[in-house]
Formats: structure tokens, sequence, C-alpha cells
């Protein structure tokens, strides 16, 4: 239960089965299908009416057409029996068919809303909430929702009217003998209702039990390497037998319920038939009641169990739907923080000349990461950022590509708060490119094409050149068409970023923002990459968290970070020469380069 948006409280006892609130919202997603939902009630009261007829039909045709030897009649009643089933079958698969329209489309379009939703939330909502979780939300919980709509609903309103109609009817058929067959009826609701609780807990044991499998086995498959560098095979196959052990024995519970609870109920069932036989049958034998009417009896107990077990489900169906309605919905109301204001400009193309004014900031408005940052980059200037880890660093280039709003301060562009740009139009301008270069699964071609989805293959193939991918593209089994595999895996780290580079490129945005790659790469695709690095910058704003002599050499302003501050500002040379933080970062993180050649 990740999310708590909403103000009825789920912890009374457990979570409740209707809540007038979040059905109001959902039926927003049902109405539409209102025709649907009218004929699947058609439907359902042919299913209804066609059960119910079919014992009647047998006291008639024993007492009135049997019993008189009325041949013809008795032909009739046959053809009606079979006639009533006929109709009980072609309205069964409308019910069906109908409600399952209904909830696989409202499934459809909650789905479809609740991803264009997650799309749009902040960086901050993704941090505090595991991937599984939201997945979760998309998955499982808009299923439980639509198994309420296309099964229980529908089965709800044809078990009300079959149990009501059975009573109904007899007790009009025989007051007296309806009663003593109904004194079956508390064991039965008591066996149904024990039943049900124990059945709902061990599933819920058997679901805990599965995920725990899943989760196992996903942490298991995406850490493989390092599982088998670790030599950890079979302590991980350990930890997978635990779990799935346990699952096994869940599922084992759950079995053996139904195993002791349904033979019960057939039990039930049959105490309740002798019963009938009983005291019917001396009724027949003293001339007070017809064979028919016992048969009648019978046949209508028999319908009478499934119906109330059904019901017994529909509690369950119900609240686990309003569960998860409650978590979809409180992710739908979580607002993106980041939006344009009312009255955001759009002022076309933007020069590059940005400005960070007192700016404080906090993922954590509480504990700032940031204090008071000033600085300035004109247009087309290159400034890299050096610092120890934690200093802050990816946190303000953070803060500039608008993934947080700073608490105090404000940030520049062109003259143009950051808050006042329209979203779109911010993005649209600024390339990032980051430490772990994050491919999508797809052709090379698809993912330098990832920015602008409208270039040609002239223009894909000008970018790659520009960086100088274009060489070991070609030399791919299908070229720009190649399948990168899952995030890449078919690349070598040095490819990933070329192409990552090109995909930079390709958008020509105006400011450009690089999170230096720190794993070492061999010394020929080092000069390419810094070829590509100089081709890329060319005549655009950038900020560079560097971690290359020669990106630092190169930039026209160097800003030292340490604790959320700026410290040191300057060239190489000046910084150099004053001997302070930047100086010993030299000795330590560059010096070596310089040694090694670059
Ligand atoms: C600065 C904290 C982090 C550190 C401080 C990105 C991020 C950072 N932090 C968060 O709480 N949440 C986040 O999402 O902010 O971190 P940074 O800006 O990432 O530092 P850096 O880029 O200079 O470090 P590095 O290691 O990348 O060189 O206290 O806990
Ligand atoms: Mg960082």
């Amino acid at each position: 239960m990740g999310f708590h948006g909403h103000g009825h409280s789920m912890l009374e006892d457990g979570p409740v089965a209707y809540d007038s609130e979040l059905v109001r919202r959902l039926m927003k997603y049902v109405v539409p299908h209102w025709r649907y939902i009218l004929l699947a009630s058609i439907m359902t009261l042919g299913v209804a009416g066609s059960n119910l007829a079919g014992p009647y039909l047998l006291k008639v045709a024993i007492d009135r057409y049997i019993a008189t030897g009325n041949l013809w009649g008795l032909n009739g009643v046959a053809a009606l029996y079979i006639l009533t089933h006929l109709v009980n079958w072609v309205c069964s698969y409308g019910q069906t068919y109908y409600m399952s329209w209904v909830g696989q489309n409202t499934l459809y379009s909650l789905r479809r809303d609740l991803f264009s939703h997650l799309q749009r939330l902040g960086f901050k909502f993704y941090d505090s909430r595991p991937a599984g979780v939201i997945m979760s939300r998309v998955t499982n919980d808009v299923q439980a929702i639509q198994e309420l709509i296309s099964g229980g609903l529908v089965h709800m309103i044809s078990d009300v009217i079959v149990l009501g109609g059975i009573v109904t009817i007899m007790l009009l058929m025989n007051t007296r003998l309806a009663l003593v067959s109904f004194l079956v009826l508390p064991f039965l609701t008591y066996t149904a209702i024990v039943f049900r609780n124990r059945v709902r807990r061990a599933y819920r044991d058997v679901r805990v039990k599965i995920a725990n499998v899943n989760a196992t086995l996903q942490e298991s498959i995406s850490g493989v390497r390092v599982a088998q560098s670790f030599v950890r095979e079979d302590l991980n196959a350990q930890r997978f037998d635990q779990t799935n052990l346990e699952n096994l024995q869940a599922n084992m519970r759950a079995a053996s319920l139904f195993s002791v609870f349904m033979p019960l109920v057939d039990c039930i069932g049959a105490a309740g038939i002798s019963l009938i036989l009983w005291y019917g049958g001396r009724q027949v034998m003293a001339g007070t009641l017809t064979v028919g009417v016992v048969e009648a009896f019978i046949s209508y107990l028999e319908r009478f169990y499934r119906p109330l077990q059904d019901l017994g489900q529909i509690y369950n169906t119900m609240q686990s739907a309003m569960a998860a309605c409650e978590k979809i919905f409180a992710i739908m109301d979580t607002e993106p923080e980041i939006t344009d204001r009312p009255g955001a400009v759009d002022p076309g193309s933007l020069k590059g000349h940005v400005r960070f004014e007192n700016v404080t900031f906090g993922y954590d408005p509480d504990r700032p990461v940031l204090h008071d940052i000033n600085l300035e980059a004109l247009p087309g200037e290159r400034v890299a950022l050096v610092g120890p880890t934690g200093a802050g660093k990816t946190s303000i280039i953070n803060l500039l590509a608008r993934f947080y709003d700073p608490q105090r301060g404000r940030i520049v562009v062109d003259g143009h708060d950051l808050r006042d740009l329209k979203v779109e139009c911010l993005r649209k301008q600024i390339g990032i490119v980051l430490q772990d270069t994050f491919l999508f699964s797809g052709t090379v071609k698809d993912n330098i094409k990832y920015g602008k989805l409208d270039a040609t293959d002239e223009e894909v193939i000008a970018a790659a050149k520009a960086v100088g991918a274009h060489e070991f593209i070609e030399k791919m089994p299908q070229g720009y068409d190649t399948p990168v595999g899952e995030r890449g895996a078919m690349l070598s780290i040095g490819q990933r970023q070329l192409i990552s580079f090109a995909r930079a490129l390709l958008r020509d945005p105006r400011i450009l923002i690089l999170d230096e790659a720190t794993s070492s790469v061999d010394a020929y695709t080092e000069v390419l990459i810094q070829r590509a690095l100089e081709k890329l910058l060319e005549g655009r704003t950038s900020f560079i968290i560097a971690h290359r002599l020669s990106t630092v050499r190169n930039a026209d302003k160097i800003l030292v970070i340490d604790q959320g501050r700026i410290v040191e500002r300057g060239t190489h040379a000046e910084l150099l020469a004053r001997g302070g933080l930047y100086a010993q970062l030299y000795e330590m993180q560059f010096r070596y380069q310089e040694v090694a050649g670059n």
C-alpha cells in the first residue's frame, strides 16, 4: 500500500468493499459503455429466468401430464425444457461477452490514462517509489478493477435474482415444505462464510509468495553477470528454492481448503435434499402433495448453492477492486510539479545565456544540497563543473534541465525565469548526455532518432559521421538497422557513448549538458570520443561535469563545487596557480591523465 493520497482510511478493518467517492470516479470510465451494460442486463434477465423455469417445467410435466397420461402435453413440456436451456446458453454468452467488453474497455482506458499521467510525473515522484510498485499499479491493480466489472457485478445481479426467485417460487408452491428446506440454509451460509475467509487468507498468502518468486527471479536475471562472477549460483539457487518452496506450500494450503470445503458443501446440500425427500415424501404418501412438487423442490435446491457461493466471492472481488481504485486514483491525483504556469512563454529558439541567481535547493526542502549558487554562462560558453563526489554537480544540471525547481533564487535563460518558459520549449533546447548512456531496445537508427523522430536517414548518417560513429555502425551486421538489445547490451560502452552523442547532435540543442563518463575506454576510442565531443560542443552553451583533463583545460570557465557551494572559479591556469581545492583535485584526478599522455 504505497500511496496514501486519499482521506478515507483503510486502517480500520482492512480495505472497504464500497466507497462511493471511488465508485463515482470509476463510473466515469464505465458509463460511456452504457449500451453494452444495458444489453448485458437484458441477457442477465434471460439467464436468470431460464434458470428458474427448468424445475417448474419438471413439476408441470410430472403432475399435469405424466400423471394424467397426456402425451401431447408431455411432448410440449419436453420441448420447452430444452428450449429454456438454449435460451440460457445464448443469454449466458451475451452476458459474458458484453460485460467482458465493458470490463476490457474500462481497463484499456484506465491504463492509457494512468500511463500518460505517469509519463508526466516528475523525478520527485519516482525518487521515492520502486519501479516494481508503480508497474503493479498499471498491471495488477487495473486488472482487479476489470475483474469486478467483467465478472463480479453482473454475476451478483443474476445471483440475487436467481436466489430471490427460487425462494419466492418455493414459498408459493408449498410454504411448509419450503420452510423445511430452508432449514439447511443457515449451515450453508455459515460454511460459505468460514470458507470464504479462509480462502481469502490463503490466496493472499499465495499472491505474496508468487510475488516473492518473481522478485527473486527478476533480481537474479538482471544480476546474473555479477552472480556468476562471484560464483553465487548455488547460493542463489538455494534462495530461490526457498521462495519457490514457500509458494508451493501456500498453494497446497489453498488447494486443501477447497478439497475439504467443497465436499462439505455437497454434504449439507445432500442433507437438504434428504429433508425434502423425507418430509415431502410423507406428504405425497398421505396424498397432500404431488410428486412433481417434490422433484421441483429438489431441483431448485440444487440450483441454490452456486449463486450463494458466488455471492461470497463478490465481496472479495469488490474489496480488492476498491483497494486498487484507491491506489490508482492516488497516482492520478498526484500533480506533476513541473508544469507550465499560466502565461508561460515559448520564445522559439534560445540563444543559450544561462544564469543562476542565489539558487538554494534540496531534494528534501529541509536539507539543502545546493546553497546560494550564482553562476553565469554566456551563449556558446563552455562551463566545466568539478568537485568531489556528492558535491552537488548533478544537482546543478538537474535544476538547469528543470527536473526540479529550486526552493530559493531563480535560474534565468535568455532573460526568462525557467518557470516562465514552456517546459517543452526548454527541454527541446537542452540536450543531455548522461554518464550511463541509456539506449532503448530497437535499432541503432531508432536510438539516434530518439529525440527527433522526423529526421531523415541522411541526417542520421550525417550526425553519426560527425561524431565518428559511422565507421563502426557500418561494420555492424545490419548497419544502422542492427538491433542494440535491451539497454544497448549488444554494444560496447564507448560505442554506446558515441551513439548518444549522435542522438544529442541530431537534436541540435542550444544548451548541452554532459555528465562525462568515468569508465575508461581504450586509447583509440578515447581519441574518437574527444573528437566527437569537440564536434558536439561547437557553438553551444555547455555544462560539463568533467572527468577528462582535456575537457577542463578547454573549458572557458571551471566551477569548483564542494558541499553544495561554488568554492572556486576561473580557468585551468588561474585555478592551478591559486593552489586551492582545484589544484588538489588536479593532483589526484587529472594529473595521471597528463602522464598517460592525454
Ligand atoms: C548532491 C543528494 C546526494 C548528495 C547531494 C542526484 C541526487 C542527489 N541527492 C539526492 O538526495 N537525490 C538525488 O536524486 O544530493 O548530490 P549530487 O548532485 O548527485 O553530487 P555530485 O553529482 O557532485 O556527485 P558525483 O558522485 O556524481 O560526482 O548528498 O545524496
Ligand atoms: Mg553526479
